[in-house]
């Protein structure tokens, strides 16, 4: 998992308009309707629910310690969607014990290993790399008019891109798995095959990994997530006048030339979505 800089972050909270607007002209939904897309909720159905749901964002010290604008940043986009949002004064245990007696009704806090969105009621713990991977396969699935029966590429089968790759092939991609190493590319395949409803005894895999026979090599593929923390994970050659991008991996995968030839098929940000789709799973 990539720890974030403030320099990543510091800007979004000003920047969350813009985003916004960038979101709708690539995907067709707003940072909302990406959200609500990805939990399969309905927006005139969250907007009362997200009024009365106080969340209280709760800085933590632990291990490398603080990221100056992250929790500032978290609100910020949790107010933005309509959620009374704040940051507790205190942090760590004081600071949750504060979140508690302020009576909130869910609490977003991360240290060095998870980031995760607690919802107080249900007791249902929301984890940031799932609900990034569902964000970014919902906003690929809006560009793309729908992926059913679309071939998708997943680039990079740990969290992030397996909750993507699961949400996808729910979807009805046929979803290509891509890892540097093979055998978690096989290994994420054989957990979404399992779960596809067999028909006739066979179970209909629409999951596939890269290298495999009359599999698609990912120039092949007009569809990418890149889920990797890698620099270069999508080479340009890859990337024809009509690839659609989303990329929830930090840094970007794909290099500055190849942004220049799909940006505005191209959605990555290094937050907005992650936070706004785990803010809609606590409803
Ligand atoms: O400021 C704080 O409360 C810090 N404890 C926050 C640490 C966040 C560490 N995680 C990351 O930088 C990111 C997550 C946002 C998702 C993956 N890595």
């Amino acid at each position: 998992m990539t720890r974030l800089k403030t320099c990543d972050i510091d800007t979004i909270a000003e920047n969350l308009d813009t985003y916004n607007v960038e979101l709708i002209e690539k995907t067709g939904q707003s940072l909302l309707g990406v959200a609500c897309h990805a939990c399969g909720r309905k927006l005139s159905e969250i907007t009362p629910l997200m009024e009365e749901f106080t969340v209280g964002v709760v800085p933590v010290t632990a291990g490398q310690g603080i990221i100056t604008t992250f929790s500032h940043t978290v609100a910020s986009i949790l107010v933005y969607l309509g959620f009374p949002a704040s940051v507790t004064e205190a942090m760590d245990t004081s600071g949750l014990a504060e979140a508690f007696e302020a009576g909130v009704r869910g609490i977003m806090m991360s240290d060095d290993n998870r980031f995760v969105a607690l919802n107080l009621n249900t007791q249902r713990v929301i984890d940031n790399s799932v609900f990034t991977g569902r964000g970014y396969a919902a906003a690929l699935d809006l560009m793309a008019g729908g992926v059913k029966g679309k071939t998708v590429g997943v680039v990079g089968c740990g969290p992030v891109g397996s909750a993507a790759a699961g949400w996808l092939m729910n979807a009805g991609a046929h979803v290509v798995l891509y890892d540097v190493v093979a055998p978690a590319a096989r290994l994420l395949r054989d957990l979404l095959s399992g779960s596809v409803n067999s028909d006739s005894g066979k179970t209909l895999s629409r999951v596939s990994v890269a290298g495999d026979d009359k599999v698609p090599g990912l120039d092949q593929v007009r569809y990418i997530l890149d889920a990797t923390p890698v620099a270069n994970a999508i080479p340009d050659t890859v990337l024809s006048d009509t690839t659609c991008v989303a990329a929830p991996g930090v840094p970007l995968g794909v290099s500055p030339t190849g942004y220049e030839k799909i940006a505005s098929r191209l959605v990555h940000d290094k937050l907005e979505i992650g936070v706004a789709s785990m803010a809609v799973a606590m409803l």
